[in-house]
């Protein structure tokens, strides 16, 4: 069996008509620690943060989070700026977030290991979208 570090990772995301680039930033992120929460943005967040509604509703996009086995908890981010908040609650011992976030959360380094992730290349809801619409 591969051992797994100790620890709590939590990482943040939209996770929007589910694709190969999220799945590889959870596992990659699980891998850091033993138990791994995410923070699905709600859809609230994401029309104020983005100007569009995610064409999956905030309780499918948790309930596909949810379902995965690198998954070990969810729940829903309803606020960037409850970052700090979100990370105390849930313990967190690491965040890990692609790097489009690179820089963006090195305040919370007082609270935990803060790491970003190189992006999967190529791949994006938006060119998903793009993809269907033509
Ligand atoms: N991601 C990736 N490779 C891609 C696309 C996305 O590694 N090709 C990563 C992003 O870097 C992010 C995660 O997958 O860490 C989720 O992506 P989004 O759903 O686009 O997340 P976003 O809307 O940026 O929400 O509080 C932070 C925000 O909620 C992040």
């Amino acid at each position: 069996m591969k051992m797994r570090p100790a620890g709590t990772v939590l990482t943040f995301g939209t996770f929007d008509v589910f694709h190969v680039g999220h799945l590889r930033i959870l596992e990659r992120a699980a891998a850091l620690g033993a138990r791994l929460v995410v923070g699905v943005s709600s859809d609230a967040l994401n029309i104020s943060k983005k100007g569009r509604a995610p064409v999956f509703p905030q309780e499918e996009r948790l309930q596909l989070v949810a379902a995965l086995r690198c998954v070990d908890a969810v729940f829903i981010e309803e606020s960037l700026e409850l970052k700090r908040h979100y990370l105390t609650e849930y313990g967190a011992d690491v965040l890990a977030m692609g790097d489009d976030w690179r820089g963006r959360f090195d305040e919370f380094a007082d609270v935990c290991r803060v790491v970003y992730f190189e992006r999967t290349p190529a791949v994006s809801t938006t060119a998903i979208i793009e993809k269907i619409r033509l």
